[in-house]
C-alpha cells in the first residue's frame, strides 16, 4: 500500500475544516491525531469491506474470539505501520510542520482490559489478521477503561480512564446493525403450530446493543479483521412524561440504567466480585454478539443449524463469556425450534474454552439469587444441562456419590461456569505447558480424568510486530540488516539471529542499541518521576498487574535487603542497579495497594540517601499500561518474572523481555518453564521452589523458623517497622508484616513463600551481577535469548488454535 502524499496532505487540511472548523495552525494535536486517524481508516477501507464479502462470499468457516476485555492500547501507528505506510504518512506530517512522535502520543490508550488476558487477546487479532484467518472478535465497548493511576503521596489514587475524551479515533458507530437483549421477565411454555411446547419470555427489559466496530489491519496482507465492540443504550430514551412533571432523575433512571451495563471495566484482575452488574455485562455482549453470528450464519446457509459446527467455531477467553452456551441453546431450542439434543451436539461442537489462572478465587461462580431472576430461561437451560450431565455422569461412575457432587454445575447455591464451560466445549486448553499439566493432575484433575481428549495445551505468545517492530526501531533494524526482514511475519525466522551472537560487531552494536534505549527511557524518567538514573547501570524490570502471587514483595524485600548492607558497609561490593516497577492495583484490593506504598516509601529512602543513591535507585512508574510498557520493554536488561511456581498460568511479559534482549530472572512458572527449556540455565537466571514443592511445603512451612536462623532476612522484615521506611507511623506496613509472619484472612503465614525463596532470589541476583560485569557474554546471553525467542510469536499460537481446535484456513482476498 502506498499512500498519495498530495491527496493525503489536501484531505488532512480539509478534515481539519470540515469537523472542527478550524485551519491546520489552529488544531490542536488531539485533532490532529484524530483526522490522521481518520485518513488511515479511508486507507483501508476497500480491504476492509473486501475481506468480510470475500469471506462471507467463500462461506469460509469463521473463528470467533469472544472476551470481555480487549487491551488494545493506541491504534494509528500500529495500523500504519501494519498498512506498510508508516514512514509516508510521518513524512507527510512532516510537511504539516507535525512530527509523528507527537501525534502518536496524543493518543489515548484503549485500555478495555486489565491484564494479560486482555493483551493476549489483542495480540490475537493482529495475528489472525496477519494470518488471513477468517475471523472476529466480540467484546464490550467500555465507557471508562483500565482506570488511570496516580501515586500521591506514594499512595495508588484511582481515576477514571476517559479515553473517548477526544474522540473515538478508528471505529465506525452502525447503529442499524444493532440487536436486543433481554433481562429479567417470566418463563411461560406455550404450544406452538407443530403442537410442541416452546419457552416464551414475557415482561422482560431490553436493552439495545449497538455495535461499534474496530479494524485490525494485518501485517503487510489485505487482510483487514474486525473487533465488534458492543454499547449499551435504553430502547426508549428518557421518559418524557417524568421530565415534564420535573422528576428529572426519574425521567432518566431506566436510560441510565441500561447504559450503566457498558460504563465500566472491571478493574479486578484474578478475583471475582459476584456483583450482578458484571453478568449483566457478559450476557449482555455475549447474546449480542450470538445474535449478531447467526444472523451472520443465516444469511449464507439458511436455517440447516447442523451446518453451524462447519461454518463458526467460538472460543470463550475464560469463563467471562461462558454464558454463551446457554444462550446458544436457548436460540436453536426456543427460536429455532431444534429438539434438544441436535442443538447440545451443535453447542459441544461450536465451543472451546480456555482457562487463564490457577487461582481459586478467579473461578467464576454466579450465585443462583443473583443469575436466576436476571436470566431467568438462561438458568432453566443452565438446569437442564445440570441434570443431565448428573444423569450421564452416573453411568459412567455409578454410585460414586463425591465425584457427582464435586462436578456438578449447580450447587451450594452457585453456578459453576468453568464447569459449564468444560461440559459445553470440545476444547478446554491451558496456556502454557506447566499450567495445562496443573490442569490435569490439580485444578481440573476430575474433569480431566472423564474428558481426557478435550484437553489441550495452547501456549501463549505476543505479537512482535508490537513489541519488537513497533516498540524498539533500532532493534528491528539490527536484526533486519542481519537477516532479513522475513521475521516480521514468520518469528520462527529470528533464529538466523544466533549465527551472530559470538559476532564483536554485532555485541558491540547491540549493547549500544541497548544503551540507547536506556537513554531515552532514562529521559522519560527524569520528566516524569523527576529522579535522575544512571544509565549504565542495571534496568531491573518488573511491570504487570500487582498481586501478592506475583511477589513484587520479594523484589522489594531484595532492595531492602541491599540498601541495609550498603549501609552497614559503605564499601559493599555491587553493581550499579535501578529497579523499575510499574503496577496496578485493583481498587479494593487493600494488601496489593500496600505494597505500592512499599515501593514508595523504599524509593524515597534509597534515592535520596547518598552512600547508596549511586549504586542503587528505585523507580515506580505511574499509569502502567500498553503505551508505556512499549516504552520500557526496549531499555530492559533484566526480566523479573518471580511468580510463586505454580501460581502464574504463563505470563507474556516474559516473552515480550526476551524478544526485546533482556534475560530472565525467574522461577519455574508459567511459560519461564519455556524460556529455560530454549535457552538452557546459561542464558537465564532460575531459581526458587518448583511447583512441586510448593505443594509439598504447604502443610509444614512455618516463616517464623526460618527466620529464627537468618538474622540477615529477619533485620529485611523487621524494617517494615522501621520509622525509615515507615514514615507516616510504624504500624503502616503492619497488614503486609502479619501476612508474612501470621498470616491475614484465613490464609496461612507467608502464603506465597516469599521468605522461603528469598535466599536463593539473593544468589541468582548475585550470579546475575557478576554476568553483567562480563559485558561480552552479556551482549552473547542476550542475543541468543532473542534469537530463540521465535516459538513465542502469537502467530505461531493463533496457528495452532486455528489447525487444532478451530480447523480454519488462512483464506486471503486475491
Ligand atoms: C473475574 C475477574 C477476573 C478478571 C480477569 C478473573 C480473571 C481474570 C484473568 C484470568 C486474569 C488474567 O489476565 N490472567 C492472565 O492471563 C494471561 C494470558 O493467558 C496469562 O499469561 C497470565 O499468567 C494470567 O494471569
Amino acid at each position: 500500500m502506498t499512500i498519495n502524499e498530495e491527496e493525503w496532505l489536501r484531505d488532512i487540511e480539509k478534515r481539519v475544516s470540515v469537523d472542527f472548523f478550524k485551519t491546520l495552525s489552529e488544531a490542536s494535536l488531539e485533532e490532529l491525531h484524530y483526522v490522521f486517524s481518520r485518513e488511515a481508516l479511508g486507507l483501508l477501507k476497500n480491504n476492509w469491506t473486501n475481506t468480510m464479502h470475500h469471506w462471507n462470499k467463500q462461506k469460509a468457516k469463521m473463528a470467533y474470539y469472544f472476551s470481555a476485555e480487549f487491551l488494545m492500547g493506541r491504534w494509528l501507528s500500529n495500523a500504519l505501520i501494519n498498512m506498510g505506510v508508516y514512514e509516508e504518512a510521518g513524512e507527510a506530517a512532516q510537511k504539516l510542520g507535525i512530527n509523528m512522535n507527537a501525534l502518536e502520543e496524543a493518543e489515548a490508550d484503549a485500555g478495555l482490559g486489565n491484564g494479560g488476558l486482555g493483551r493476549l487477546a489483542a495480540c490475537f487479532l493482529d495475528s489472525l489478521a496477519t494470518g488471513d484467518y477468517p475471523s472476529m472478535g466480540y467484546g464490550i465497548r467500555y465507557r471508562y477503561g483500565m482506570f488511570e493511576q496516580k501515586i500521591v503521596n506514594g499512595y495508588q489514587v484511582e481515576k477514571p480512564d476517559n479515553w473517548l475524551e477526544h474522540g473515538d479515533v478508528a471505529s465506525i458507530h452502525r447503529p442499524d446493525e444493532a440487536v436486543e437483549v433481554k433481562f429479567w421477565g417470566r418463563v411461560a411454555i406455550e404450544k406452538g403450530k407443530d403442537n410442541h411446547n416452546y419457552f416464551h419470555l414475557y415482561d422482560y427489559e431490553s436493552v439495545i446493543a449497538v455495535p461499534y466496530d474496530l479494524p485490525v489491519p494485518g501485517y503487510n496482507t489485505k487482510t483487514v479483521v474486525t473487533l465488534r465492540l458492543w454499547e449499551a443504550v435504553s430502547p426508549d430514551g428518557f421518559d418524557l412524561d417524568l421530565f415534564q412533571a420535573g422528576e428529572y432523575s426519574r425521567a432518566v433512571a431506566k436510560e441510565i440504567q441500561a447504559e450503566n451495563i457498558s460504563r465500566v471495566l472491571y478493574p479486578n484482575d484474578n478475583t471475582v466480585g459476584g456483583k450482578q452488574l458484571r453478568l449483566r455485562q457478559q450476557y449482555f455482549f455475549v447474546s449480542a454478539g450470538m445474535t449478531d453470528l447467526i444472523r451472520r450464519f443465516k444469511k449464507q446457509w439458511g436455517k440447516d443449524f447442523s451446518k453451524l459446527p462447519d461454518a463458526v467455531a467460538i472460543q470463550l477467553n475464560d469463563t467471562h463469556p461462558v454464558v454463551a452456551i446457554p444462550e446458544l441453546m436457548r436460540i436453536l431450542v426456543d427460536e429455532e425450534h431444534l429438539n434438544w439434543d441436535s442443538a447440545w451436539q451443535i453447542c459441544i461442537r461450536t465451543f472451546a474454552y480456555t482457562n487463564h489462572t490457577l487461582l481459586a478465587e478467579a473461578l467464576e461462580k454466579w450465585p443462583i439469587n443473583i443469575f436466576a431472576p436476571l436470566l431467568p430461561r438462561i438458568y432453566q437451560i443452565i438446569e437442564e444441562i445440570n441434570r443431565r450431565f448428573l444423569h450421564y455422569l452416573h453411568q459412567i461412575f455409578p454410585g460414586d456419590w463425591q465425584r457427582h457432587k464435586e462436578m456438578e454445575i449447580i450447587s451450594d447455591g452457585v453456578i459453576k461456569m468453568a464447569w459449564l464451560a468444560i461440559v459445553g466445549s470440545h476444547s478446554i486448553n491451558g496456556v502454557a505447558e506447566l499450567h495445562t499439566n496443573l490442569l490435569k493432575t490439580q485444578e481440573l484433575r476430575l474433569w480431566y480424568e472423564l474428558f481426557p481428549d478435550k484437553f489441550n495445551n495452547k501456549t501463549n505468545g505476543v505479537t512482535q510486530r508490537r513489541w519488537l517492530l513497533k516498540a524498539n526501531p533500532a532493534l528491528s533494524e539490527f536484526i533486519t540488516k542481519r537477516i532479513g526482514d522475513a521475521w516480521i511475519k514468520d518469528l520462527n525466522e529470528i533464529s538466523k539471529l544466533e549465527a551472530y551472537a559470538e559476532d564483536p560487531t554485532a555485541q558491540r552494536e547491540f549493547l549500544a542499541i541497548k544503551a540507547k534505549d536506556k537513554q531515552i527511557l532514562a529521559e522519560y524518567i527524569a520528566r516524569h518521576n523527576n529522579i535522575k538514573i544512571n544509565t549504565s547501570s542495571i534496568f531491573d524490570v518488573q511491570i504487570k498487574r500487582l498481586h501478592e502471587y506475583k511477589r513484587q514483595l520479594l523484589n522489594a524485600l531484595h532492595i531492602i535487603y541491599l540498601y541495609q548492607r550498603l549501609k552497614a558497609d559503605p564499601n559493599y561490593s555491587i553493581v550499579p542497579r535501578t529497579f523499575i516497577f510499574g503496577a496496578k492495583a485493583a481498587s479494593g484490593y487493600h494488601q496489593a495497594k500496600l505494597i505500592i506504598r512499599l515501593i514508595n516509601a523504599i524509593a524515597d529512602v534509597v534515592n535520596n540517601d547518598p552512600v547508596v543513591s549511586n549504586k542503587i535507585k528505585v523507580v515506580f512508574m505511574e499509569n502502567y499500561r500498553v503505551s508505556l510498557a512499549e516504552k520500557i520493554f526496549p531499555a530492559a536488561d533484566v526480566s523479573e518474572q518471580i511468580s510463586t511456581a505454580g501460581y502464574e498460568a504463563s505470563g507474556t511479559g516474559n516473552m515480550k523481555f526476551m524478544m526485546n534482549g533482556a534475560i530472565t530472572l525467574g522461577t519455574l512458572d508459567g511459560a519461564n518453564v519455556e524460556i529455560l527449556e530454549l535457552v538452557g540455565h546459561e542464558n537465564a537466571f532460575i531459581f526458587g521452589l518448583t511447583a512441586e514443592e510448593v505443594n509439598q511445603h504447604k502443610m509444614s512451612y512455618n516463616p517464623q523458623q526460618l527466620l529464627a536462623h537468618d538474622a540477615e532476612l529477619s533485620a529485611v522484615v523487621e524494617a517494615l517497622h522501621d520509622p525509615i521506611f515507615a514514615t507516616e507511623n510504624i504500624h503502616m506496613f503492619e497488614p503486609i508484616y502479619q501476612s508474612l509472619l501470621f498470616g491475614v484472612d484465613g490464609n496461612p503465614p507467608d502464603k506465597y513463600m516469599v521468605l522461603k525463596d528469598f535466599r536463593p532470589y539473593l544468589s541468582a541476583n548475585k550470579k546475575l551481577e557478576q554476568a553483567y560485569l562480563d559485558e561480552k557474554k552479556w551482549a552473547k546471553m542476550a542475543l541468543i535469548n532473542i534469537a530463540r525467542s521465535g516459538k513465542f510469536s502469537s502467530d505461531r499460537t493463533i496457528k495452532q488454535y486455528a489447525d487444532e481446535i478451530w480447523h480454519i484456513k488462512p483464506n486471503p482476498q486475491k
